[in-house]
C-alpha cells in the first residue's frame, strides 16, 4: 500500500520535479519551443504552468524507461520531430550519466515538436492550459 502511494506520487511528479530534471541531460536548460530564449522547466508537461496535468510523449517514455536516462531513451524520438531525445538534450552520443556535464547544450525540447509546425501530426499548441493541450 505504501509502495503504491509512493509510486503514484513519483508518476504524478515525473519530470516537473527538480529531482527529475537532474535525471536527464540539461534538464534545467531545455529551450522553450514557444518562446525564443526561454527555458521550459516542466520538461514532461504540455503546460509549463500546470505541472501535474497532461504529460507530453517524453514524460511517458521516461516513465516507461523506469524514470532513467540511458541509451534506450536517448535514442528515441519521443516527440516525432526527427531528432532523438539525446540530440535535443545535448547528449548526441548517449553517454551522459546523472551528475555529469553534457557534451552539448540542449538544442530542443524532447517532448514537444520543434521547430513548431514541423511535424505532420502536431497536436500540441503553444499557450495551451491545463488538460486542454492537445487538439485531436
Ligand atoms: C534502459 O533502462 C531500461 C529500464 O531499466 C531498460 O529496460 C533498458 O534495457 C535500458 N537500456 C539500456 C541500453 O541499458
Ligand atoms: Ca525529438
Amino acid at each position: 500500500m505504501n509502495t503504491l502511494i509512493i509510486f503514484s506520487f513519483f508518476v504524478a511528479a515525473a519530470v516537473a520535479h527538480p529531482a527529475f530534471q537532474l535525471r536527464i541531460p540539461n534538464g534545467q536548460q531545455v529551450p522553450d519551443p514557444c518562446n525564443d530564449g526561454q527555458i521550459w522547466l516542466a520538461v514532461g508537461h504540455y503546460d509549463p504552468d500546470h505541472h501535474t496535468l497532461q504529460k507530453n510523449p517524453f514524460a511517458l517514455a521516461f516513465r516507461t524507461n523506469g524514470l532513467q536516462w540511458n541509451a534506450t531513451l536517448c535514442q528515441q524520438d519521443s516527440d516525432g520531430d526527427g531528432k532523438t531525445n539525446g540530440e535535443e538534450l545535448g547528449d548526441p552520443n548517449c553517454i551522459w550519466t546523472v551528475g555529469a556535464t553534457p557534451e552539448q547544450a540542449a538544442s530542443g525540447h524532447p517532448g514537444l515538436c520543434n521547430p513548431r509546425g514541423s511535424c505532420a501530426d502536431e497536436t500540441f499548441y503553444c499557450g495551451c492550459h491545463g488538460n486542454n493541450c492537445i487538439h485531436k
